[in-house]
């Protein structure tokens, strides 16, 4: 139980932080529609009741006010639609106010240095979080609290009005109800949330495997394991469909439950009004207006049964989110630079998460405005995971950095789906028609991207098809290209291109990039030798810095691959 609270806190404070005046509203609305429907349909048995009784002799046939009744019935069935129609208004409108809100700082979390990094090696589950996540958590408002809120307003209702026929009577009905009518879903709740939660994992595996059977079909073809991961896929779906099937016995077994204490309530309460009829403690149309309440209330309780069914994966969402939220509440403080500089760091360590290895040891650099340093070493040396740490994206652990605003030209080239267009205005929206052609003309992919039929509408697939290797890498240069920041970090720029385009490339970056600062980490020559500067990365350590006139600085060059 104290879990549950630590889990759904965060959650809860920001639903109430979010909307609370239309939560509370809202709450209250569908209180008063339970409440006028259960005096409407105690107050329409009592008329009957009392119009056929006096019916039954004329004189009290003629003094029986009927008017005053009927309008109150009128009154109540107002009040109850109005109600009604209000509190789907503000319930609906508060939660996906609040859902949306939420979405919006759980970006924010993924954003975090890191948790982008991590979550890039299983995007399947990314997705996940982002929908299915999100959406299992307005259950929690709108399934679970307002629901368990009226029903808890329903007994208490019933049981006054059956008080003030007998104290005990209401106050036995009241406590049973209650207790029955939230113990049932409590008890359901506990037993579904283990095969609620075994579901929700079962379909995520069902996606992300099929998502790698389409993504890796080749490469599964090529090592003859096509067959095992349609197999482990059968596994994932088969492992869903089991605890779907014990989650609709639970149902099963809560609806059956439900059907026997309002079964046993309504009986009980028939012989009761029997007897206070029978002691004339009560008259016969009263009798009939407790019967119908006692039925109206348990009606609600039976609104609590999705809930129940939902409560295991609505916990365990609010389990996955609750942590990134807590991230993005914290802002990250940026140092910049001594005045002259691009970055400074000292004695800089950092990790990979999950590595208990140093990626980055005692790193002491720094970087001139307009400076260009080439970062060499073997591969695994930590080149790609100094840039991370330029950018951000790499937390230090040690050591103080300061670094100026960075773009990162990524050593993968990311496309989206979307056309060439769309990939390039990625990184800069205002760019001038005029600017993207610019952009791409320094890239050296303008041609290609004018003999190609649609141009810069070509579309591209999922993770860029449609472009070759190369092409994409230029593409991403031109992305950098249209990027204005002061310090470009470049993993390996080339790789990838024949010799004579890259060198054309390079030339072109390098008179794009005047006045700026470049970190080029690279394993080739050509890379290298744009450079003022060349550091030597060795196990995470900075072996060696030479500038450019040095015998090291040669030295550093020759080790390189030629080209
Ligand atoms: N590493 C991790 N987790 C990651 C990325 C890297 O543990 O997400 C480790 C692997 C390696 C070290 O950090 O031992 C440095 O990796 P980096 O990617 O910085 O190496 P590189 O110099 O860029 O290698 P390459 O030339 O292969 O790109
Ligand atoms: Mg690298």
């Amino acid at each position: 139980m104290s879990f549950f609270i630590a889990d759904i806190k965060p959650i809860l404070s920001l639903f109430l932080a979010e909307r609370r005046r239309a939560l509370l509203l809202g709450a209250m609305l569908s209180a008063a529609t339970v409440t006028a429907g259960i005096a409407l349909l105690g107050l329409s048995g009592w008329f009957i009741t009392a119009t056929s009784l006096a019916g039954l002799s004329a004189a009290a046939a003629m003094t029986f006010d009927v008017f005053a009744p009927a309008a109150g019935i009128r009154l109540l069935a107002i009040i109850r639609t109005a109600a009604r129609y209000g509190e789907r208004l503000a319930t609906h409108d508060a939660t996906l106010g609040v859902l949306a809100a939420l979405r919006e700082r759980l970006f924010r979390g993924f954003a975090e240095p890191g948790a982008a990094r991590t979550l890039f090696h299983r995007p399947a589950r990314l997705l996940f979080r982002l929908t299915a996540d999100i959406d299992a958590l307005d259950s929690l408002y709108l399934r679970i609290l307002v629901p368990a809120a009226v029903a808890v307003g329903a007994a208490l209702t019933a049981s006054v009005v059956l008080g003030l026929m007998h104290f005990v009577f209401g106050l036995g009905f009241g406590l049973f109800l209650a207790g029955a009518g939230l113990g049932l879903p409590l008890i359901a709740g506990r037993a579904a949330r283990k095969h609620a939660r075994r579901r929700a994992h079962g379909i995520e595996a069902l996606r992300s495997r099929a998502i790698d059977l389409v993504a890796g079909q080749t490469d599964l073809l090529m090592a003859g394991r096509l067959e095992a991961q349609r197999g482990a896929i059968a596994a994932a779906d088969s492992y869903a469909a089991h605890a779907d099937d014990r989650l609709n016995r639970v149902e099963t077994g809560l609806t059956f439950g439900f059907g026997l204490v309002s079964t046993l309530l309504l009986a009980a309460s028939l012989l009761a009004v029997a007897a206070l009829t029978e002691t004339k403690a009560i008259t016969a149309p009263v009798a009939a207006l407790g019967l119908l309440v006692a039925f109206a209330s348990v009606e609600p309780f039976a609104a609590l049964r999705r809930g129940a069914l939902e409560l295991g994966r609505t916990l365990l969402a609010a389990k996955r989110i609750a942590p990134r939220l807590a991230v993005a509440d914290e802002a990250r403080p940026l140092a910049t630079p001594s005045p002259g500089y691009v970055f400074c760091l000292a004695g800089v360590s950092a990790f990979h998460e999950n590595s208990a290895v140093p990626a980055l040891e005692n790193i002491d650099l720094v970087l001139k405005q307009g400076e260009r340093l080439a970062v060499i070493g073997s591969s695994g040396a930590g080149k790609t995971s100094l840039l991370a740490l330029l950018s951000h994206e790499l937390p230090a652990r040690a050591g103080s950095i300061a670094a100026m605003t960075a773009t990162v030209l990524t050593q993968r080239t990311e496309l989206f789906e979307d056309s060439l267009r769309g990939n390039l205005a990625l990184a800069n929206p205002e760019a001038s028609e005029t600017g993207l052609r610019q952009a791409l003309a320094a890239a050296g992919l303008l041609v290609d991207v004018e003999a190609m039929p649609r141009g810069l509408d070509t579309p591209l697939g999922e993770g860029g098809l449609g472009l070759s290797g190369g092409q994409s890498r230029r593409l991403a240069l031109a992305r950098l290209f249209l990027r204005d920041t002061p310090l470009w970090l470049l993993d390996e720029p080339t790789e990838g291109l024949d010799g004579a385009t890259a060198r054309d490339v390079l030339s072109r970056l390098s008179a794009m990039a005047a006045g700026r600062s470049l970190v080029i980490a690279t394993h080739i020559r050509r890379e290298a030798v744009i450079a003022d500067r060349i550091a030597v990365i060795e196990g995470g350590r900075i072996s060696e810095v030479s500038r450019r006139g040095e015998a090291a600085f040669e030295k550093a060059l020759d080790r390189l691959r030629p080209d």
